[in-house]
């Protein structure tokens, strides 16, 4: 089995169907990766030990999705070097905000690239993810070019 290069983590069960954009990406561009349900509160043990083995792992980027005050991509960030993507997931009843500013909003010295909220985000953390991959991988820098490539022309493909 591959090892895996991108680890998509999510706060809940819950989560899935929206998170499961990422993957999708990743499978399109078949980087290797692997997902598990970790919560920055309900798991800060297991979620600690998980971030703290990633890079080990072989794991370069890391996909953090949560909502409410979501402090997933936070503690990750707190525990690792990776580069790590929060999606804020409008889960709770301000539809996302309240995930928007927590991820957004790190302190100084700890960073996390923060994405759209939702579906879009989850989609856009997968080609993040793929971008950051490609600094050091000119074949996937390659099929991104091309993915940017397919998207232009279908665009310019519309007739009105
Ligand atoms: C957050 O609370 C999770 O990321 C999820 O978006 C939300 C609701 O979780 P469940 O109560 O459905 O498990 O921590």
């Amino acid at each position: 089995m591959t090892a895996p290069k991108v680890g998509i983590l999510m706060g809940s069960k819950s989560d899935l169907g929206v998170m499961e954009g990422a993957a999708k990406i990743l499978e399109q561009f078949e980087v290797p990766f692997d997902m598990k349900v970790r919560s920055a509160h309900r798991t800060p043990q297991e979620t600690a030990e998980y971030v703290q083995s990633a890079e080990g792992r072989g794991i370069q980027v890391l996909i953090a999705g949560a909502g409410f005050a979501a402090h997933l991509a936070g503690a990750l960030a707190a525990n690792s070097i990776l580069p790590i993507i929060a999606v804020p997931l409008d889960s709770s009843p301000l539809q996302g905000l309240d995930a928007l500013l927590a991820s957004v909003q790190m302190p100084q010295g700890v960073p996390v690239a923060c994405m759209t909220i939702g579906k879009a985000g989850a989609v856009n953390a997968g080609l993040f993810a793929i971008q950051i991959l490609s600094v050091s991988d000119p074949e996937l820098a390659e099929k991104f070019r091309e993915y940017r490539k397919q998207m232009r022309e279908k665009i310019l493909a519309i007739e009105l």
